[in-house]
């Protein structure tokens, strides 16, 4: 059995998206801030080199009891043993990437219109994540704004749990965890702070606030 998940504060890292810092400064920051969750996500970096740093931010994640799960590269995630992947629409289906992983590591599927939500249902997948709800700089080729209330909405019918992405910050952080999400997962909002680890704390915050709520 993996890890227990707590998916309320996702970070999604890659070494571009942290402003020239190096991305273990920045990840350790986010460590001490309280996120629950690590996602790699590197879209160009040789092979060898994201293995080398996967395998490098799995050990300091182990250390604190955080899953990583790896972003679409099956192979890195089996190579390092990371706890979970997380695939697009675009990626490899679910349906195919389940017998590689196993049975026991986590599978994350991102989901943007009712349609996917509807394929989802019959998908061997362990969380989804939602967005983007806001505009993302972040994530070029992003699909239309869902919005709160698209969100909302989606979430209602899912059926597993549901964290939400894109754009999300301080200032929108509340409306991102509408009834149902289980957390929010960000990129800019951390990897792009002046202070990692106060911008992570404020938003672990906002979720704690809300779980409180509910
Ligand atoms: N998927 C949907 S939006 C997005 C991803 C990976 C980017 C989120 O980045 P940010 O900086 O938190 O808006
Ligand atoms: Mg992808």
């Amino acid at each position: 059995m993996h890890m227990p998940i707590d998916y309320a504060l996702y970070l999604v890292i890659s070494q571009d998206d942290c402003r020239g810092r190096d991305v273990f400064a920045v990840l350790e920051q986010a460590i001490q801030g309280g996120v629950t969750l690590v996602q790699l996500r590197e879209k160009s970096m040789p092979t060898r080199d994201m293995v080398a740093l996967a395998k490098r931010m799995k050990a300091l994640l182990t250390q604190y009891e955080i899953p990583l799960i790896i972003n679409d590269r099956v192979d890195v995630a089996l190579a390092v043993d990371a706890e979970g992947v997380h695939v697009g629409q675009k990626d490899m289906h679910p349906l195919d990437v389940r017998p590689l992983i196993g049975p026991e590591r986590i599978l994350g599927l991102s989901i943007n219109t009712e349609e996917h939500i509807q394929e989802a249902q019959a998908l061997p997948v362990d969380y989804l994540g939602i967005g983007p709800v806001f505009t993302t700089q972040t994530k070029k080729d992003s699909k239309p704004i869902l919005g709160v209330d698209g969100l909302s909405c989606m979430c209602k019918k899912a059926h597993v749990p549901v964290v939400s992405i894109g754009g999300i910050k301080q200032e929108n952080a509340e409306q991102a965890l509408p009834q149902g999400t289980e957390g929010i997962a960000v990129v800019s909002a951390i990897c792009g702070a002046d202070r990692p680890l106060d911008a992570a704390k404020r938003l672990k915050n906002f979720v704690l606030r809300q779980r409180a709520r509910q």
